[in-house]
């Protein structure tokens, strides 16, 4: 059965702020926000808590068979640092945010993340692990990579993928 509404990811290293980006546009478009953490934890979908990288071990069976109905239905919007597990048929847009090294350093150094994890996420921000993590995984022409390190542009991103929505729901018709 076709979406009448589109499923997009909000895709990046933690901390480059996919969830201030879910949260205003769940709110400006009525779209559902689905933290994925969230998802793992209250519907345990992991198989313990890794000490070394502070998260947990997920379970992506387990989590993918809990939000198949949801995502199927359309409307969401996924928030998580990985995007590769999700099936292509589910999703119609990927947003890979980024930041620059110094930015990311500040807003993880907040959390009190410790070294390892700091450094980890530094690199794989500098790799653009993410960006091609959704590249390999996804259609070219849905990927879509928005910086995210001022406020002015986290509201020009939520701008673009408003006037996206509305623009896929003239072609699909909804
Ligand atoms: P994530 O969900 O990717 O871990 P977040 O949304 O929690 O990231 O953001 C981490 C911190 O950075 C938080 O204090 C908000 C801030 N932030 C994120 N994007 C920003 C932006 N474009 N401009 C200013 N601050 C931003």
């Amino acid at each position: 059965m076709a979406r009448t509404l589109p499923n997009v990811i909000v895709t990046g290293t933690p901390g480059v702020g996919k969830t201030s980006h879910c949260e205003l546009l769940a709110e400006r478009t009525g779209l559902k926000h689905i933290s994925i953490n969230d998802v793992v934890k209250t519907r345990e979908c992991h198989e313990g808590w890794d000490d070394e990288y502070q998260s947990w071990v997920v379970d992506e069976d387990k989590l993918l068979d809990a939000i198949e109905d949801e995502v199927k239905q359309g409307g969401c919007i996924l928030d998580w640092h990985a995007c590769d597990l999700f099936p292509k048929s589910w999703i119609d847009l990927v947003v890979v945010l980024r930041t620059d090294t110094a930015t990311l350093y500040d807003r993880l150094s907040a959390r009190n993340y410790n070294e390892t994890k700091l450094q980890e996420n530094i690199d794989s921000e500098i790799m653009e692990v993410l960006l091609q993590e959704a590249r390999e995984s996804y259609d070219e022409e849905i990927v879509v990579e928005l910086q995210s390190t001022s406020a002015e542009e986290l509201d020009t991103n939520i701008d673009r993928i408003e006037a996206w929505l509305t623009q896929w729901k003239e072609n699909n018709g909804s």
